[in-house]
C-alpha cells in the first residue's frame, strides 16, 4: 500500500485488517459498531480543510473504556495501527488516517458522569462535545474554560489531546491547568486512571500532562476531570476599528491595565480577516478598518465593568486610538461579535485552498511576518491574512492560492518556520504538529527533546500502532 498523495512516505509495517480481525472487533462491539461502509467513513478519512485524504477502511465506535481496551490489546498483539478521532476538526492533519489505520471514534462516549458544584469541578467522558458540555454547565450556573469555533463539532478528548488554547485562554489558562486529571489507555490496552476531582496532589510525576498535548500518540483519552469557573454575570463585548498594528498594542496594552481582573478575551484582526467572514455572509457591524480589536470582559457587577469598559473607551478616543467601534452587552449582538472572528476560517475555506500557521511570536513583532509575507509573494496568492489571539502572542497567518500551488507551497516552507525560530517563537501556538507539521519540528524542538520524546513514544508505544506518521519525525 502506498499512498499517492504522499509519495515521500512509506506505509510502515503494519498487518492489514482480515476477516478475522473484524470478527475480533465485532465480538468486542456490536457488530453495527463496526463499520465497513464506504460513505459513512468517508468523511472520516478527510481531515476538516479537505486537504488530505486517508484510504481506512474500518472504524470503530465504542462506547466504554473497557471496549477502548479490548481493541488496542488486541490491535497491539496484531500489530493493527490505529488513529484516534474525535470531532475531527484539528487543523494539522493529526485525525485522519494517512493510509490505512483503524480509526478510532470516540463520538458515543459522551456521557457527562459528575458535576460537583460546590468545588466546580466536570468530571465527563472524552466524546462529549464542548458546546454540549458548556450548555450543561450553563444550566448550573457554570461554563467550560475553553471556546473555539469549532465548539458544536469538536470534543473535549480532541480539545484535551491538541491543548486546544482558543478564546478564553487569556483568562482561564492551558488545559495543561485546568483538566485535574485524565483516565486513558495506553496502546498495550493499559487503563491509566489518574481522574483526580483534587485541585491539589503532588504525589510524583504528573502523568496527565504527558497526554494533553500529546495528539493522540501516547494513549486514548477516555475521560477527564476539569476544574470549570463560574458563569459570568456580566458579559461586555467590544468590537473597535484602529489604524495600525501600533494601535492596536497601545490598545492592549491600554485593556489589559484598565480593566484587570475583568478582561476576559483580546483577539486580533486585519482587513482581511474580517473579510472573509464578510464572504460567508456574516457583518461585520463596524465600518472598514485597517485592524479589529475584539474584547471581551466578564465579570460578576455590570455597573462595575461598564465603568471600567466606558473609562477604556474615553481613554482610548482621547488617545486617537480608536476610529470606530461598538459595545454590545446583549446576547444576540454578541454572539454576532464573535461570529465574525470565528467563522474567519470557514470563510477562508470557501475562498480557495488554504495554507494555515499558527504561530507564537512576541506580539511587537506579531504582524511583522504578515507584511514580509505580502512584499514577498502578494502577487502570487489571493490573499495573506493575519488574525489571532494577539492576548496570547499567538498569530494565525493564513495564506490563500486558488488551489493547491507547489510553488507556492516552497516559498511559504521552510520560510516561515525559519522566521519563526529567529524572533524565538514557536511554529505551532496551539493547532499541534499532526501531520503536516512533523518534519519541522525541530525548528522549536531542539535535537536533544525530539530525541527524549521518541524515547517517551516508545516506552508508551513500543509497536508504534497509535496513531503513527503523527507529531514526531519520520527520520
Ligand atoms: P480531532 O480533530 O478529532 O483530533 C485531534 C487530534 O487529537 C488528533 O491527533 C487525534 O488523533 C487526537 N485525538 C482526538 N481524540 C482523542 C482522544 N480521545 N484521545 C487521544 N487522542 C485523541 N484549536 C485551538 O487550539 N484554538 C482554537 O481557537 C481553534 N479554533 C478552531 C476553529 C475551527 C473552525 C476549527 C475547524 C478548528 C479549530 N481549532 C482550534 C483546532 C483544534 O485543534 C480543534 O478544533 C480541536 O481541539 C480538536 O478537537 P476534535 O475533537 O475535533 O479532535
Ligand atoms: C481560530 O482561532 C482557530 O480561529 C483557527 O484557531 C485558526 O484557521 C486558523 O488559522
Ligand atoms: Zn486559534
Amino acid at each position: 500500500l502506498t499512498s499517492e498523495q504522499y509519495p515521500d512516505l512509506k506505509r510502515g509495517p503494519y498487518s492489514e485488517v482480515t476477516n478475522d480481525d473484524l470478527a475480533k472487533f465485532s465480538s468486542i462491539l456490536d457488530p453495527h459498531r463496526v463499520v465497513q461502509d464506504p460513505e459513512e467513513i468517508a468523511p472520516r478519512n478527510m481531515d476538516w480543510m479537505k486537504s488530505l485524504r486517508g484510504t481506512s477502511n474500518v472504524l470503530l465506535k465504542p462506547k466504554t473504556t473497557q471496549e477502548i481496551s479490548e481493541i488496542l490489546a488486541y490491535c497491539n498483539s496484531r500489530k493493527i495501527a490505529v488513529v484516534p478521532q474525535s470531532g475531527n476538526t484539528g487543523l494539522v492533519g493529526g485525525s485522519m488516517p494517512v493510509f490505512d489505520e483503524v480509526i478510532l471514534s470516540l463520538g458515543l462516549m459522551d456521557n457527562i458522569i459528575s458535576i460537583d458544584d460546590i468545588s466546580g469541578i466536570l468530571v465527563c467522558q472524552a466524546g462529549c462535545i464542548l458546546e454540549k458540555l458548556d450548555q450543561f454547565l450553563s444550566e448550573r450556573g457554570f461554563m467550560m474554560p475553553l471556546d473555539l469555533g469549532a465548539k458544536g463539532s469538536c470534543m473535549i478528548g480532541g480539545n484535551i489531546a491538541t491543548n486546544a488554547g482558543g478564546l478564553r485562554l487569556l483568562r482561564y489558562g492551558s488545559l495543561h491547568g485546568t483538566v485535574l486529571g485524565l483516565e486513558a489507555v495506553l496502546p498495550n490496552g493499559q487503563i491509566i486512571d489518574t481522574l483526580s476531582t483534587c485541585r491539589k496532589d503532588n504525589t510524583g510525576y504528573h502523568l496527565k500532562h504527558m497526554f494533553i498535548g500529546s495528539e493522540g500518540t501516547l494513549g486514548v483519552i477516555t475521560a477527564a476531570s476539569i476544574m470549570v469557573p463560574y458563569l459570568p454575570r456580566s458579559i461586555n463585548v467590544a468590537l473597535l476599528g484602529c489604524q495600525s498594528f501600533e494601535d492596536l498594542q497601545r490598545i492592549f496594552k491600554a485593556a489589559k491595565s484598565m480593566l484587570g481582573e475583568v478582561l476576559s478575551a483580546f483577539e486580533m484582526m486585519d482587513y482581511d480577516s474580517v473579510k472573509a467572514s464578510e464572504f460567508i455572509g456574516l457583518q461585520n457591524p463596524i465600518g472598514e478598518n485597517n485592524f479589529y480589536a475584539l474584547i471581551e470582559t466578564s465579570g460578576s457587577d455590570a455597573a462595575h465593568d461598564e465603568e471600567k469598559l466606558t473609562a477604556l473607551m474615553e481613554w482610548l478616543m482621547n488617545e486617537d486610538l480608536v476610529q470606530d467601534g461598538t459595545i454590545a452587552t446583549d446576547k444576540q449582538k454578541m454572539t454576532n461579535i464573535w461570529a465574525v472572528r470565528e467563522n474567519i476560517a470557514a470563510g477562508l475555506l470557501e475562498i480557495g485552498y488554504v495554507y494555515k500557521y499558527d504561530v507564537s511570536i512576541p506580539v511587537p513583532r506579531l504582524y511583522e511576518i504578515v507584511e514580509d509575507l505580502r512584499n514577498k509573494i502578494g502577487d502570487k496568492v489571493i490573499t495573506i491574512v493575519g488574525y489571532g489571539h494577539i492576548g496570547d502572542g499567538n498569530l494565525h497567518l493564513n495564506i490563500v492560492t486558488e488551489e493547491h500551488d507547489p510553488k507556492v507551497h516552497q516559498l511559504l516552507e521552510p520560510y516561515i518556520f525559519e522566521w519563526v525560530r529567529d524572533c524565538e517563537g514557536s511554529i505551532s501556538a496551539e493547532h499541534g504538529i499532526g501531520f503536516k507539521k512533523t518534519k519541522y519540528l525541530h525548528y522549536s524542538k531542539s535535537m536533544e527533546c525530539i530525541n527524549i520524546m521518541k524515547d517517551l513514544k516508545k516506552m508508551f508505544d513500543p509497536n508504534g500502532i497509535l496513531n503513527p506518521y503523527k507529531v514526531l519525525p519520520n527520520k
